[in-house]
């Protein structure tokens, strides 16, 4: 059974297709520098920051955790939007409350094989649709989609969502991941078009 989460536009106003962005039936590859490889012996994702638990997983471990499949939207910042995505994975609350934040936790940081990391508050983190990934159309994730495991949020421009990405920090102050430190927006809203800062 999958969810639908499509209609979450509308908790900040306005289309599904937010302003500026045009439909594509396609599903475009965005990367900063190629698609990394990876081992699945070795693999390992990790949690650790500002938690009572750190908490490690293997690939296998992973797909073991509670997860669920939703038909989400996904919008790139450079101007497409691809409708009705079916993915599946963890959600970022149940990591999070496997792991135990510390009270002073507002923050988090994502990491990647590529050395890419992405930041969001931990507000903006907290909800079911903020998705880590691990299958695309109920197949494995595509490497150059992200796979083994990578994060998506629908509420946020896609480069909020790290593909391969093998860590999640919890921190107690706000820093900035790859693209916010060169010019795109921290928040990235696409609904109001926060696209650079
Ligand atoms: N690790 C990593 N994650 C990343 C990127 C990247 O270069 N490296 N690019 C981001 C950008 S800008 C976008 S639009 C989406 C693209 O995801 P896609 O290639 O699956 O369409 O991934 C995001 N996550
Ligand atoms: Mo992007």
């Amino acid at each position: 059974m999958s969810k639908t989460v499509t209609d979450l536009y509308e908790e900040f106003g306005g289309d599904r297709l937010p302003p500026g962005q045009r439909k594509t039936e396609r599903f475009p590859v965005l990367s900063k520098s190629g698609t990394p490889s990876w081992d699945p012996q070795s693999w390992q994702f990790d949690v650790w920051g500002a938690v009572d638990e750190q908490l490690q997983f293997s690939y296998e471990e992973f797909k073991d955790l509670p997860a669920e499949t939703q038909i989400q939207d996904f919008h790139c910042v450079t101007g497409w939007s691809k409708f009705d995505c079916e993915f599946t994975g963890v959600t970022f609350p149940t990591l999070a409350e496997m792991a135990g934040l510390d009270d002073d936790v507002v923050h988090v940081m994502f990491h990647a094989l590529d050395g890419y990391t992405t930041n969001l508050s931990l507000e903006e983190c907290m909800r079911d649709e903020v998705l880590f990934v691990y299958e695309y159309d109920g197949e494995p994730l595509p490497s150059d989609h992200g796979g083994p495991l990578r994060v998506v949020t629908p509420h946020k421009y896609a480069y909020k969502g790290a593909k391969w990405v093998e860590g999640v920090e919890f921190l107690t102050e706000a820093e900035r991941g790859y693209w916010e430190k060169r010019g795109y927006s921290n928040t990235a809203n696409p609904w109001n078009e926060e696209r650079y800062s």
